[in-house]
């Protein structure tokens, strides 16, 4: 197999994988059997899976409370992932995290910060260790519209960019912060232009197709990797669900809503690799067949594992 179609092959597959993780969870969330809440990336799986596509082993991602889509894109173990949700010890936190906080260091996913715009310093400085340690190494730093109104935004753009840092901004559009529309709280019309406050370089682009994401993800991806420092990229999506379990989402129109669902970055994928040939209708089966398994195995193995230990309390924290 080529190595293009193979990648094509992976990008679906993990595309699907992290839309079948969200919609198994959600049922699970509407049976009662796992605790907390949750903030769903059912649209944006194209962003999560081309920039995670476009990088090397030993590179970093930061996410935030929308994080699902992300771990899986970077490879994290889907099974980690499920037992975190069931705060179990296997867990990818051990259970002490949960949905807002998962994460992998040795898979290349620093831990989400549920705060808005709380994961942008850290990618700037895990992209400053890298320098220091002169590992070839970059970060990709996601986060929505939302967090670009917040100071932390700014400040890490603005010190990545003196300092040339290795790290790609890759801010998810969905158009609502929660429920509030993106140009209620923001005058210019891009989240690209506020590159140019910055000087470096900003490009808006269609954040449901994965391999124009994938395309601009590797070259801004070889930029920060040769020492020329930060991009800006701002990819144009929308989220399926509400902001998070509990919202209906009335604040958009049904028709907005439905004219997005025919943008499905999945759907399109699929449409594509099947006119190229890259994939078989046979295929499409199989492969749901296969992610469906893993997830039933996730999901019976997690409802099995044991919750972490009162006495294991106070260790993998800082401050105890
Ligand atoms: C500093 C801070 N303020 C408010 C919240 C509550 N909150 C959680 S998500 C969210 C909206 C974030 O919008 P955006 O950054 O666009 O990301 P999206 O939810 O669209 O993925 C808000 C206001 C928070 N977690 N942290």
């Amino acid at each position: 197999m080529s190595e293009t179609k193979e990648r094509k092959l992976f990008m679906y597959h993990r595309m699907l994988m992290c839309r079948m993780f969200e919609e198994r969870v959600y049922y699970l969330f509407l049976e009662g059997r796992l605790p907390g809440t949750i903030h769903q990336s059912q649209g944006q799986e194209a962003s999560a899976v081309g920039v995670c596509s476009a990088l090397e082993d030993k590179d970093m991602i930061t996410s935030t409370h929308r994080p699902h889509s992300h771990a899986i894109a970077r490879g994290v173990s889907v099974r980690s992932l499920m037992a975190e949700l069931f705060a179990r010890e296997t867990g990818c936190c051990r259970g002490k995290g949960g949905s807002m906080h998962v994460g992998d260091m040795e898979a290349g996913m620093v831990p989400a910060i549920a705060i808005v715009g709380g994961g942008i310093p850290l990618a700037a400085g895990c992209a400053l260790a890298f320098r220091y340690l002169e590992q070839p190494n970059i970060v990709a730093c996601f986060f929505g519209e939302g967090a670009t109104n917040i100071g932390t935004f700014h400040e890490a753009v603005n010190m990545a960019a003196i300092w040339n840092l290795p790290v790609v901004f890759v801010c998810e559009n969905n158009k609502y912060a929660a429920s509030t529309a993106v140009e209620k709280v923001m005058r210019v019309k891009r989240v690209s232009e506020r590159a140019m406050a910055y000087g470096i370089p900003g490009e808006t682009l269609d954040g449901n197709d994965v391999e124009a994401v994938y395309q601009a993800m590797r070259k801004a991806g070889s930029r920060a990797r040769a020492g020329d420092g930060p991009t800006l990229l701002e990819l144009e999506t929308y989220r399926f669900a509400g902001h998070s379990r509990s919202d209906p989402g009335r604040y958009r129109e049904p028709e907005e809503v439905a004219a997005w669902k025919q943008r499905d970055p999945i759907a399109r994928y699929e449409a594509k690799l099947l006119a190229e040939r890259v994939l078989e209708p046979a295929e499409i089966t199989k492969i749901k067949t296969s992610i469906e398994r893993e997830l039933e195995a996730a999901v019976a193995q997690a409802e099995s594992d044991p919750s972490p230990k009162p006495e294991d309390c106070l260790s993998d924290v800082f401050a105890s």
